[in-house]
């Protein structure tokens, strides 16, 4: 029963043991399953960027461990040929449902036609890709990232309601070519630009980390003589930012307003102390649905092609009322 891709695989140590425990030949078509019939799921995830990466990561391992399914998580360490490679091994071992959060929306094309060819399916959680041939995964399940660019652009436009002055706007845009940078800028651009006092003066990456989030609004600062609003693709970058303008001498929240995005405890914690004035809700909490659809999909369910997460927004108000109970 040992094929020659098993062999191939063998030798080239590509294999971990617990999958060949899953060879009982019974479903070779759509994958091996646990040796003890548990559904098995390989994820590739981008790695452990921000507060959101970190709680997603979470849910998902508890999620799998509860829904008895045997996860094989793979971080890439924000590297795309990293997750390539996930993938790879994933189909090598013959996993029932591959499942990852693409690092960048291009290039996977190759990759995802290459577990189609291995009959196993792909769900892509949280971010999409631009494959054009969409038959290359069986559902996408994350959040719209174009109506959060557009909640937080919408915000703006009703907080300077009345105002004719010009509106100074840095951006820090999340990982270059990740669909939630390219559709946060895009949804955030298409609200303001109705208005010609809202200016983006400056928009840089921040990585959607911390570190870079502080040393990229520390050179706006240095950059940029007047500096009215603060656009930051995550809560991360936004929480970098804060420090870089109180060691400016400013006052985050009042001297430069501040919209980020997720809704981490961490960002609601700087909302609710006035620090940022606005937060669009993205929920990292994909578990539970990604588990229900890896188990449909496994058992060739028809499954919605797109799966949207349900999304709030909150002032410091809100969060001030919601930040005991804030999970994560
Ligand atoms: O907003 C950011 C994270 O893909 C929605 O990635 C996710 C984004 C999230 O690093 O904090």
């Amino acid at each position: 029963m040992v094929s020659k891709r098993w062999t191939a695989a063998v030798l080239s140590g590509l294999l971990i043991t617990s999958a060949l425990s899953g060879c009982g030949g019974d479903d070779g078509d759509s994958g091996s399953g646990g040796g003890d019939g548990k559904l098995v799921l390989g994820f590739s995830q981008v790695g452990a960027e921000s507060g959101w990466r970190t709680a997603n990561t979470k849910s998902i391992q508890e999620s799998a461990a509860s829904a008895g399914v045997e996860l094989k998580f793979s971080d890439a360490q924000g590297k795309q040929e990293n997750q390539i490679k996930a993938i790879r091994n994933f189909i090598t071992q013959r996993v029932d449902v591959i499942a990852f959060s693409p690092v960048v929306e291009s290039g996977w094309d190759t990759v995802l036609k290459e577990a189609k060819d291995a009959n196993i399916p792909v769900i892509l959680t949280d971010r999409a890709v631009d494959s054009q041939d969409t038959s290359l995964y069986k559902t996408f399940i994350g959040s719209d990232f174009v109506l959060e660019g557009k909640k937080a652009g919408e915000w703006l436009v009703k907080d300077y309601t009345g105002k004719t002055d010009p509106v100074n706007i840095v951006e820090l845009q999340g990982t270059p070519g990740a669909a939630p940078a390219n559709d946060r800028k895009a949804g955030f651009a298409d609200v303001i630009k109705a208005d010609p006092k809202f200016k983006v003066v400056a928009s840089q990456t921040g990585q959607f980390t911390r570190t870079d989030g502080k040393q990229v609004m520390e050179t706006f600062l240095k950059a940029q003589p007047k500096i009215d609003v603060l656009y930051a693709h995550n809560d991360d970058m936004g929480l970098g930012a804060i420090e870089a303008i109180e060691a400016a001498g400013k006052k985050p929240g009042t001297d430069i307003k501040i919209i980020t995005v997720d809704a981490v405890k961490d960002g609601m914690t700087a909302l609710s102390e006035g620090k940022i004035n606005y937060i669009v809700e993205c929920s990292p909490l994909l578990g539970p649905q990604l588990m229900d659809l890896a188990k449909k999909v496994k058992a060739g369910e028809t499954v919605p092609q797109r799966v949207l997460t349900e999304e709030t927004t909150f002032t410091p108000e809100q969060a001030k009322a919601v930040l005991a109970e804030r999970k994560y």
